[in-house]
């Protein structure tokens, strides 16, 4: 027996369609305390689109051996000079990593260890990006349009997202003469 597809994908923008597609957005008024800069981020109109997730989640968060898929697509913008980036989580099982690849746009994707080394990964369209375990990850826009990127990742690798609320990550990726710079935070 054919099944009918339920789930698709665009490959150009990563945007989701079908069935069982969920849909979370953040905006400048739910990420208090991401970004450096938080004067710049009050500053900005609450209801500015930073990001959007779509996710399809065939089994139930927290199952063994089951996979998530989703898009990302980050909106272009500064706080500040940082650029418009994800929360940022460690998994809660550290030993779960997970796989991103650009679609559209530019972007980068910013990597912290457990010893607080963080480094960042340019991604452009095509781009494939090994998320090891034990790495915090987020990822920002570093262009001028909207930048989308697909993942797979664990059912049960959960998500840590206190440790980088009260830590952050130990550098920020800022906009520099119009380049992104890693800066280590004091
Ligand atoms: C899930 C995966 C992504 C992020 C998404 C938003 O493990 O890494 O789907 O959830 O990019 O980032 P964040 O940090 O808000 O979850
Ligand atoms: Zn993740």
């Amino acid at each position: 027996m054919i099944l009918p597809q339920s789930l698709t994908m665009d490959f150009s923008t990563g945007a989701l369609s079908g069935a069982d597609v969920e849909e979370v957005s953040r905006t400048i008024a739910d990420l208090p305390g991401v970004f450096g800069d938080e004067a710049a981020r009050r500053a900005l109109a609450p209801v500015t689109l930073v990001y959007r997730v779509q996710s399809h989640l065939p089994v139930a968060a927290g199952t063994e051996g089951g996979l998530f898929w989703g898009t990302t697509f980050i909106q272009p913008g500064l706080v500040g000079d940082e650029y418009f980036m994800t929360k940022g989580h460690f998994h809660a099982k550290r030993d779960h990593g997970e796989y991103y690849v650009a679609c559209s746009g530019e972007g980068a994707l910013i990597l912290m260890d457990e010893e607080r080394h963080t480094r960042f990964e340019p991604m452009r369209p095509g781009s494939v990006h090994y998320v090891p375990s034990n790495m915090a990850h987020r990822v920002a826009n570093t262009g001028a349009s909207v930048f989308s990127f697909f993942a797979c990742w664990p059912s049960d690798a959960g998500h840590d997202y206190d440790s980088i609320l009260r830590d952050g990550f130990s550098a920020r990726l800022r906009c520099i003469s119009g380049q992104p710079e890693l800066v280590s935070t004091p």
